[in-house]
């Protein structure tokens, strides 16, 4: 089982689309471990987004994701990382696959609604203890978890 960061941006969250979202990931089967609807501050927008530091697109980056609240989320599954970023779509919403929430209602790189943690080892963990305490990971199961989890 893996846990993977999840975020509704600003954009997101103003254009009414944070319940499309969650609804697109439990419909996938994906079981909710944390969620926290907040603002994020610029300490930490500049700690989710160091390894961008320094790039072109970084100050606007920082301006986006501190604009307007954001519902911060973990969530877990079997290829939990991979799947959720699949679910997501490529970066740019123009490059993203049909079907993906970044395909379907996005245009633009610095608008694309969405953050996921990437298939890079240690990413995820590392996220989900910068955003969320220990205790506000909620263990769980389902009952439909065996039709969902082999
Ligand atoms: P990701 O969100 O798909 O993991 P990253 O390359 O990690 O993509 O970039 C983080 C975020 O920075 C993107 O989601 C996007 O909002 C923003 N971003 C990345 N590249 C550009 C760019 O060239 N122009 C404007 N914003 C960008
Ligand atoms: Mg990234």
């Amino acid at each position: 089982m893996e846990r993977t960061f999840v975020m509704v941006k600003p954009d997101g969250v103003q254009r009414g689309l944070v319940g499309e979202v969650i609804s697109r990931l439990e419909r996938r089967g994906l079981r909710l471990v944390a969620a926290k609807f907040m603002w994020v501050s610029e300490e930490l927008a500049a700690a989710h987004y160091a390894a961008h530091e320094g790039k072109s697109f970084y100050d606007g980056l920082i301006q986006y994701i501190t604009s307007g609240p954001v519902m911060a989320m973990v969530w877990e599954g079997p290829n939990a990382i991979a799947a959720v970023r699949q679910t997501m779509g490529a970066t740019h919403p123009t490059k993203a696959d049909p079907g993906t929430i970044r395909h379907d209602f996005a245009l633009e790189i610095g608008r694309n609604l969405t953050h996921a943690s990437d298939t890079e080892p240690g990413s995820a963990e590392k996220e989900i203890q910068l955003w969320f305490k220990p205790e506000e990971l909620v263990d769980w199961s389902r009952e439909i978890d065996r039709w969902l989890f082999e």
